[in-house]
Order: structure tokens, then sequence, then C-alpha cells
């Protein structure tokens, strides 16, 4: 089912060599566009007639009034209540250990620099609800948020027209267990744009994020500069490392559980072990037949972006996932933890067959909002830092800031900004004045 590729007698860069599509952002950055300026130009009428194009609702207003949100709780199923309040209790514990300190350092006697986290002050999360609806997300976004201290936090999530075009209960009711309740109806490239722009009832954010489809990723890379954005989130993907020792059964539902997203999602295998491979395929023939959402796993595990990649022994298997990059990362070899030493890049690792991504996905305490697409090669998973900003604080007295004026200003001659020195000298040559 999975294509072959034979790394075996390869040396180089193995990157062009490897499964992965590529998603045509730009195309549908001309698309979201003019819905992007409506909004701009128009705010929530705008906002209205989109909503009622794209998602087939007629509204008056987009926000959800706060007695729904918290009413969504007592139609919640107590077993699903209790797991969603464990993954909140255990993303918390995890996120509020990744607060950094702020930190001061005495460069000089008299000259200080001090570093200070600030969070953002206000914050617009999407959560999707095509078709999966994910509650978990709203829980992997908020957490962060809060534990940064995000002052104003507000949740945008599609309308559902069998839900009199409120977002999906579970969507509230996550919203509610999390204490967030302004929350908006509203889906796609629009919700990034209500939040850029603003509108009559919503004011206008410093940042959005949050997963979504190819819309809302269009419209984050066209409205980012106006609104901050996390990453430009893209089909999932899963890259198993697999030695001899695996078990062929947990690999195959590894990878069916990733691809039962999309057919889009990847799932790669790498593996030294040509006898693994071949019990993987044979396992996959036997639960992608079984699995609920066959026919959208068969298209993700046959698609281009997936594959089984043969590498000829575990140096090189690290060589390659490193090369992948993939959002998430399985390691089950003999020696997880070694082979995770040598990983680079990674949105997140599962060790050993106790660790499956479908953990991350829920309940591990890690967060599941990850770099897809390769961009794992440059940036990490949504975290506490992702929502606070570093900002310096610089304090020099006068004799701190004499003993340097030389060195300030032969630099500032090197570059040719001689304006630069004298706002040095203004202070040092000074005569008498503050020592401070
Ligand atoms: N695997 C997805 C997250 C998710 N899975 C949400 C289930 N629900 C991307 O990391
Ligand atoms: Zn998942």
């Amino acid at each position: 089912m999975l294509t072959r590729i034979d790394l075996r007698d390869t040396t180089g860069d193995p990157r062009t060599l490897l499964p992965r599509a590529d998603l045509d952002v730009d195309a549908a950055l001309e698309l979201v566009r003019p819905s992007c300026a409506a909004v701009a130009e128009r705010g929530l009428p705008a906002l209205l007639e989109l909503t009622e194009r794209f998602d087939g609702v007629r509204m008056e207003s987009l926000r959800v009034p706060p007695a729904r949100v918290h009413g969504a709780l007592s139609e919640l199923d107590p077993e699903l209540r209790a797991a969603l309040e464990e993954s909140i209790r255990r993303a918390r514990a995890v996120h509020a250990a990744q607060r950094p300190q702020d930190t001061s350092t005495s460069v000089v006697p008299g000259g200080t620099v001090t570093q200070r986290w600030i969070p953002v002050e206000r914050v617009g999360l999407y959560a999707p609800g095509g078709r999966a609806v994910y509650p978990s997300s709203v829980i992997m976004n908020v957490v962060p948020a809060q534990e940064a201290g995000v002052g104003s936090l507000a949740v945008a999530s599609p309308p559902q027209p069998d839900f009199g075009g409120l977002p999906h209960p579970t969507i509230l009711a996550a919203c509610a267990l999390l204490g967030v309740d302004e929350v908006y109806a509203v889906g796609g490239a629009q919700a990034v744009a209500m939040f850029a722009y603003g509108t009559t009832e919503c004011d206008p954010a410093d940042m959005v994020t949050g997963p979504g489809s190819v819309w809302v990723a269009a419209a984050k890379r066209l409205l980012k500069g106006r609104i901050g954005i996390d990453t430009e989130a893209g089909p999932t993907e899963i890259a198993v490392l697999a030695d001899d020792t695996a078990d062929a059964a947990l690999v195959a539902a590894d990878l069916v559980s990733q691809a039962e997203h999309d057919p889009l999602a990847a799932a790669v295998l790498v593996t030294d072990s040509e006898r693994l491979a071949d019990a993987v395929e044979t396992q996959l023939a036997r639960c992608v037949e079984d699995t609920k959402h066959s026919e959208r796993v068969r298209e993700a595990l046959t698609g281009v972006q997936s594959g089984v990649v043969l590498v000829r022994d575990s140096a090189q298997g690290i060589e390659v996932v490193n090369a992948y990059a993939a959002e998430h990362l399985q390691i089950m070899t003999a020696a997880p933890d070694r082979d995770a030493a040598r990983i680079r890049n990674a949105g997140a690792i599962f060790l050993g067959p106790y660790s499956p991504v479908s953990l991350g996905d829920y309940c591990a305490g890690s967060n599941h909002v990850l770099p897809t697409g390769g961009y794992a090669r440059h940036s990490g998973g949504l975290s506490v830092g992702t929502f606070l900003r570093g900002v310096q604080v610089i304090d020099y007295d006068r004799s701190a800031l004499t003993a340097v004026s030389p060195q300030v200003r032969a630099i500032a001659e090197a570059e040719d900004f001689p304006a630069h020195g004298a706002a040095i000298t203004a202070r040092t040559e000074q005569i008498g004045g503050d020592d401070e």
C-alpha cells in the first residue's frame, strides 16, 4: 500500500528523495484576498455575508451568547467531560513549567540589561470544525496562552447548521471548561480576518493561532504583520523510525491513526529492516480494511506524501528523519532514548512502544499544535513562549556609559553614523549633572 523508497545505496542529502506533498497555500491566497478585504472594509456585515455563503447559515450576530457556551457543559457526556478535564490538567502542568524567568544581567558596574517576558495582550484562537471537530485543539491553544498570562482570549470556530449556527457543542463545552466565554461562530479565512481587523462585536486581536484548512493558512500568510500568527499548519504527518525489534502491528496502528485525519495526511516509515517493512504492510492491509475511515486512510497512505523509506542502518535512519523534519516522530527501536538524542528536526518526539502520537494528541500533557511540512527545521510547536515577547530593559549610569563611549563611537564612525556617537558624547562630555 505504501510506496517503497530504497535509499540503502544512496549517499548525500536525502531531502529531495523523501515523500512530501506541496501544499499550495499561494494559490489559496488569491482566493481568500477578497474575503479578507471585505472584512477590512465593511466589518461585521461582510462577515455575515461570507458566513452565509461559505457555511450556509444566516446569522445576525456571530458572538455566541456566553450562556450558550456554559450551557453546552450541561449536555456534555460525563465521561468525555472527565477526559477533557484530565487533558487540561496535564497540559496545564506541562505548560506552567515552561514559563521563563525574567533575567537581569549586570554587564558592568552601573550597567544592567534585564530581559522581561511580557504576554501578548489579546489572542484569537481558531478551532476547526469541518471534517472533524477538535475540542482537543481548543485545549492545546488556550492552555499555553493562559499559562503565558494572556489577558484577553477569544475563540472562533465555524458555525454548524445542525446546531443552529453555533460552533459544535463540544467546542463550546471545551471553552467553558477552560474558562473562555468569548466565542464566535465564524470559520475559515474570515475568522482570521475578523481577529486581524476587528468588528463592532469583536475587538481586534494582536495574534491569531490554531490549526485550520488551507484557507486559514492562506489568510494567516496574507494578514501576517497586521496580526501575529503561529505557524501555518498543514495536513498532519507521522514518521516512524523503527528497527527489527519494533512490533509491526503497533507501527501500522500509528500510521493509520494519523492517516485518519485527512486524505492529504502523511505517514512515513523509516526502517533498516525489510522484514519489518513487509510485516507492517501485512498489518496495514488488515487494519485499513477494518478502520472506520477506511477510504480516507487508504487515500492518505497511497498518496505521494506517504511511503516506506528503506535505509542501510540506524545512522542513515537518523539522517533521513532529520532531513524529513516530521511533525510527529515516533521512535520504535531497541534504544529509543539513544536515537532520540540524535534527532535535531521534529515537531515532537514519541519514545518507545507506550508513547504513541495519539497519546500526545489528547492526554500526554504535551502540545499537539506542531510544525508540519518540514517547518520543524526552523520552528517549534505551540508553547507558552509563543504568547510571550522578550523585552529588554537597558539601564546604564553615567560612569558606565562614559566607560564604553569610545567603543560605541568607534562602531558608529565605522557605520558612518556620527549622530549616534553624538548622542553618547552629549551625555558623557556634559559638565556636571547627575551620576545616573
Ligand atoms: N494529530 C493532530 C492533532 C489532533 N489529533 C487533534 C486528533 N485531534 C495534529 O497534531
Ligand atoms: Zn491526531
